[in-house]
């Protein structure tokens, strides 16, 4: 088996490509807690991972082992996007090698489907370093911030991800403490916003906001997405995927490996010392 990583998996985001958040873009993930971005990637880009997808979910042995994963090989890539980075960057830590990536998976909700997953989830002023926000002399603190790849076409109201904004802040209410009211859950109570956007877009929010997936409605075309979580170099929320392997990440380019680090961060400043 070829492990050896093809070279343009080895290029990686350089500080001077990050591209910065707005102020506006601040303002919003801060009033809601949730940013939508449409048209990040190129129509080129969309395609490749679509494919890799493809290849993924249905003929995976015939990938390198190294890139037997959602976000290996051709969409590697999306790991370190320069437009994620300026996100991550602002919200989590300003310093990369502080920014873990955890969690991974694929999206693939279709028409067809019965099952409802309808779950909403987290909400309410937190102090758990994973699920809390916080903003402090300045600047946006974060936990887990999850960034979703949208790559094929979501129309409104008909299976996007669901979100409560500003749930992140809710002082009345908290799902940590049990007590986030039943009748703000349904579907209809009019507290939950959603989003249409074009393929390649780009959805973040805060772990710590209420949300849930809903039920794909849109005959057209399945939900296509990938949902990576990040969260801060000094804390883990979620166990590794299976395909988050020593081969997987080890077929990466040395910066982005830096990413599946485990939490020890003295630990880490002290190998990268003895190198
Ligand atoms: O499936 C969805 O749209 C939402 C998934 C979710 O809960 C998450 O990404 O944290
Ligand atoms: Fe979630």
């Amino acid at each position: 088996m070829n492990t050896a990583p093809a070279t343009d998996t080895l290029t990686q985001t350089e500080p001077e490509e990050i591209q910065p958040m707005s102020e506006y873009e601040k303002f919003i993930f801060d009033l809601k807690g949730f940013l939508v971005i449409p048209n990040v990637l190129t129509a080129e880009e969309i395609e490749t991972v679509r494919a890799h997808l493809e290849t993924y979910s249905k003929n995976i042995e015939s990938l390198p082992e190294h890139q037997q994963a959602p976000i290996a090989g051709p969409a590697e890539f999306l790991l370190d996007h320069p437009r994620v980075m300026g996100i991550l960057q602002t919200v989590i830590d300003p310093n990369r090698e502080r920014i873990r990536m955890e969690s991974v998976f694929v999206s693939n909700r279709s028409a067809t489907e019965t099952q409802d997953p309808w779950g909403p989830h987290v909400g309410g002023t937190n102090l758990d370093p994973s699920l809390s926000y916080r903003y402090h002399n300045g600047r946006i603190y974060s936990g887990m911030t999850r960034i979703v790849w949208e790559l094929n076409e979501v129309v409104k109201g008909k299976g996007g991800t669901c979100l409560v904004p500003g749930s992140h802040k809710a002082n009345m209410a908290s799902a940590q403490e049990k007590t986030w009211p039943a009748e703000a859950d349904d579907p209809n109570s009019g507290v939950w916003e959603t989003y249409g956007c074009p393929a390649g877009s780009l959805v973040v929010f805060s772990e710590g906001v209420r949300h849930t997936g809903s039920q794909w409605t849109h005959p057209d075309n399945p939900r296509r997405a990938i949902l990576m979580a990040y969260n801060h170099a000094s804390v883990r929320f979620h166990e590794p995927k299976p395909c988050m392997n020593p081969t997987v990440i080890g077929g990466m380019s040395e910066a982005r490996q830096k990413f599946f680090q485990d939490v020890w961060v003295l630990s880490n400043n002290r190998k990268k010392k003895e190198k």
